[in-house]
């Protein structure tokens, strides 16, 4: 028989967006490849990509709809679609007879799938109009809304131009795991002679890689731009016709700078001076120089702030519109161009009651009149991945019926009643826009779904069927179309036209790109209500904020819990998938030689991290990567079941409100003290 083909892209919460080709022979996936007509991923996957067969296959996928009885004893059991949805949109039903509205159904589809018709839990409760739905995103916000003061929207240049800058400042990023596509534009820039300076409290893989690496207290980095942008104002290395021509608020940023005094940003980010002064040149002198702010510099209380002062220094430098110079971040640019065109109950209602995604737990907890009775899991595993796990267990299970949609039984499976079993994206049609390139492909179904597994638009539109069912005209979402019909409804002419085609099945020729200005500030035209780069913010003000990007002290520990822990990304899982893949190395806490020798904590010996929220018990392995007074443990499964995220306070960033309707959390601002475990 001969081989088939078809097109997909990896939907997963990554920068790299990548297309993927599999090939069908009988009916089955023998083989998956990366699609090398993708411009941006050009043919190559990660671990991840090329593991998704064993995904697909892995014998603890779920494939039929599940009931556990009772919550959190592990006893499920098997049962039809027809009774799933009839519970579920019984108990829906029921509480709206009670309370009068849905508001008692808690809503939260996450980033477990990014593809457009994964927003099928979205758009059912924006549909409904009053739910409860969470605020804030766990993942950019404070970032998003930074980009928004400085440039008016939160766009961002054409990642591939990145192979073009001449100095490279990779700033709380760490792309040698969580973006490996990107190393490769970066390798470029460097055999065209760029110089690659990284900034991160800990000497991750992508500093190693580096020309030259700066060590950094966590949370300190806006006193550091502040320290770059005291020496280049100093010194005379801005660019001062860009300044008096495209940016707004020179003037009263350079009377700030001139009233501070560089040994306290030196003794606020463990930063020399002298370091201080060469990192000011030789980022003056890089033509052009390109920064790239990373997802985790911005998860601290004070992240947006730090943020705004680093976009600071391209503007002053006049690097925003160069071609290959300017700051990278990350943007929903893309996703936002369908968007646009979607018809109102496709969109945020303003009906909703929101409980801020930072603190889930007291947010179900304290909503009330009505209170909360419900949750419509999708797309996430918040008791792994949110704050206060064990809070959040608590709130869950206080709730009447709890529901978790995916592929595999997870940490908040435990709290779940029912289980739907999803499809993965080698069995269902959907678009997947990327948050850092402009490549857009489809994604088309290989095979058909495996057991009983459905994808989310199939089962959330299943959903509303039985709920216009029971009670005739109570749901407004569409019941009776098909994903290619959804795939109509969320492309649009505008979308079509700078992709170049006609159709989205013209994609499935190959994926094409997004015809957007390589970089979007060129020719100094920005966003914002001056039409410039704005330093000085009004509306940074109107929101309570400083209207410049002045210093703002990082969090600090306290007696009872010294030592910042840090918890980034890992190139072994993502987020919280694929750590059943085996061959995944032991979790460690990494310490300091100082921080062990104070606590007497011996390397490979068994620690116990603890705060207020709860305690962990990992080994710990001795180590000069991670600075004094820090403890690195990447966010990632533990043994035992035990979460990192237990140890994590419900701790909002400062910014986040225009951009993703509430704050982000402000994970790596969390303290625990360490002892060894006798
Ligand atoms: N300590 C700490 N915690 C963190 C972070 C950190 O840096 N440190 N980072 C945060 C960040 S940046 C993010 S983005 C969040 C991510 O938080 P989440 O989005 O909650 O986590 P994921 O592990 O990406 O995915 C959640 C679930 O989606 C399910 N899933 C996969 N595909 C589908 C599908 O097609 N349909 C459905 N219904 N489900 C599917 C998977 O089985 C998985 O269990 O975590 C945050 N948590
Ligand atoms: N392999 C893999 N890839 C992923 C993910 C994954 O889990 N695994 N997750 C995806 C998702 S959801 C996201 S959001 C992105 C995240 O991508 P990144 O932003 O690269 O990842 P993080 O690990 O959150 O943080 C990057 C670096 O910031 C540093 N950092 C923490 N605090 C500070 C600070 O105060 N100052 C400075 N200068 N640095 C600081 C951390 O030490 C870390 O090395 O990656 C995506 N890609
Ligand atoms: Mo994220």
């Amino acid at each position: 028989m001969a081989a088939k083909f078809y097109r997909h892209i990896c939907p997963r919460n990554c920068y790299s967006t990548c297309g993927l080709i599999s090939m069908v022979e009988g009916g089955k996936i023998k083989e998956l490849a990366g699609d090398p007509a993708h411009g941006y991923s050009r043919g190559h996957l990660c671990r991840f990509g090329y593991s998704y067969l064993d995904i697909f296959h892995h014998p603890a996928r779920v494939l039929y709809p599940l009931r556990q009885e009772p919550r959190g004893s592990g006893n499920w059991r098997r049962i039809g679609w027809d009774e799933a949805m009839t519970l579920i949109a019984g108990k829906m039903l029921e509480l709206k007879g009670r309370w009068g509205s849905f508001l008692p159904v808690f809503f939260y589809s996450n980033s477990g799938n990014i593809g457009l018709l994964h927003q099928a839990w979205n758009w059912l409760a924006r549909s409904l109009g009053e739910v409860t739905v969470a605020s804030g995103s766990l993942c950019w916000s404070a970032g998003l809304d930074a980009m928004v003061y400085g440039y008016g929207a939160h766009n961002h240049p054409d990642p591939a131009a990145m192979a073009r800058a001449g100095y490279l400042l990779l700033w709380g990023a760490n792309p040698a795991w969580t973006a490996v596509h990107q190393m490769e534009y970066i390798y470029e820039a460097r055999e065209r002679g760029a110089r690659l300076v990284v900034i991160d409290p800990i000497f991750t893989a992508t500093a190693a890689r580096a020309d030259f690496y700066v060590q950094i207290k966590p949370g300190s980095d806006g006193a550091l731009a502040l320290g770059l942008a005291h020496q280049l104002w100093q010194k005379g290395l801005v660019d001062n016709y860009y300044l008096e021509n495209y940016v707004r608020g020179w003037p009263e940023w350079r009377e700030y700078l001139a009233g501070l005094d560089p040994r306290e940003l030196v003794a606020a980010t463990g930063v020399p001076l002298e370091l201080m002064a060469r990192l000011a040149e030789e980022y003056a002198a890089g033509n052009p120089a390109a920064i790239w702010i990373g997802i985790g510099l911005q998860r601290h209380i004070n992240g947006g702030q730090n943020i705004r002062a680093i976009n600071a220094l391209a503007a002053m430098t006049g690097n925003l519109g160069r071609e290959g110079g300017g700051v990278y971040y990350a943007s929903p640019v893309a996703s936002e161009l369908f968007t646009t065109s979607w018809p109102e109950w496709m969109r945020p209602a303003g009906s909703e009651r929101q409980i801020p995604v930072y603190d889930l737990a007291r947010g179900l907890e304290e909503a009330d009149s009505p209170p909360v009775k419900m949750a419509l899991l999708a797309n996430a595993n918040p008791l792994a991945q949110n704050a206060t796990t064990q809070e959040l267990q608590r709130a869950l299970a206080n709730l009447d019926l709890v529901v978790l949609s995916g592929q595999f039984l997870t940490e908040t499976a435990r709290a779940a009643d029912v289980f739907l079993p999803v499809t993965t994206f080698l069995e269902s049609w959907d678009v997947v826009p990327s948050y850092w390139h402009r490549w857009i492909g489809i994604n088309e179904p290989a095979v058909s779904p495996g057991g009983e597994c459905r994808s989310d638009i199939q089962v959330v539109s299943d959903l509303a069927r039985v709920l216009n069912q029971i009670s005739p005209g109570c749901c407004p979402f569409p019941s009776g179309w098909t994903e290619e019909e959804w795939l109509e409804q969320v492309f649009n002419p505008e979308v079509y036209r700078l992709l170049g085609i006609n159709h989205y099945r013209d994609l499935l020729d190959g994926p094409r790109e997004l015809k957007l200005p390589a970089n979007p500030w060129a020719g100094g035209r920005f966003a914002t209500p001056s039409g410039r780069y704005e330093i000085y913010s009004d509306r940074a003000a109107a929101a309570g904020l400083p209207s410049l990007p002045v210093y703002q002290p990082a969090a600090a520990g306290t007696e009872a819990y010294p030592y910042r822990l840090l918890t980034p990304h890992t190139s072994v899982g993502l987020n919280s998938q694929f750590y059943n893949l085996g061959d995944v190395p032991e979790p460690l806490a990494l310490v300091n030689p100082r921080l062990a020798r104070e606590q007497g904590l011996r390397s490979g010996s068994q620690a116990r991290l603890y705060n207020e929220w709860g305690e962990i018990i990992i080994p710990v392995v001795i180590s000069e990567l991670v600075p004094p007074q820090t403890i690195l443990c990447h966010q990632r499964p533990l043994p035992g079941g035990q979460v990192i995220n237990d140890l994590t306070p419900p701790l909002a960033t400062d910014m986040g409100t225009i951009t993703s309707s509430g704050p982000g959390l402000a994970y790596y601002d969390t303290f625990v003290n360490i002892a060894p475990v006798a």
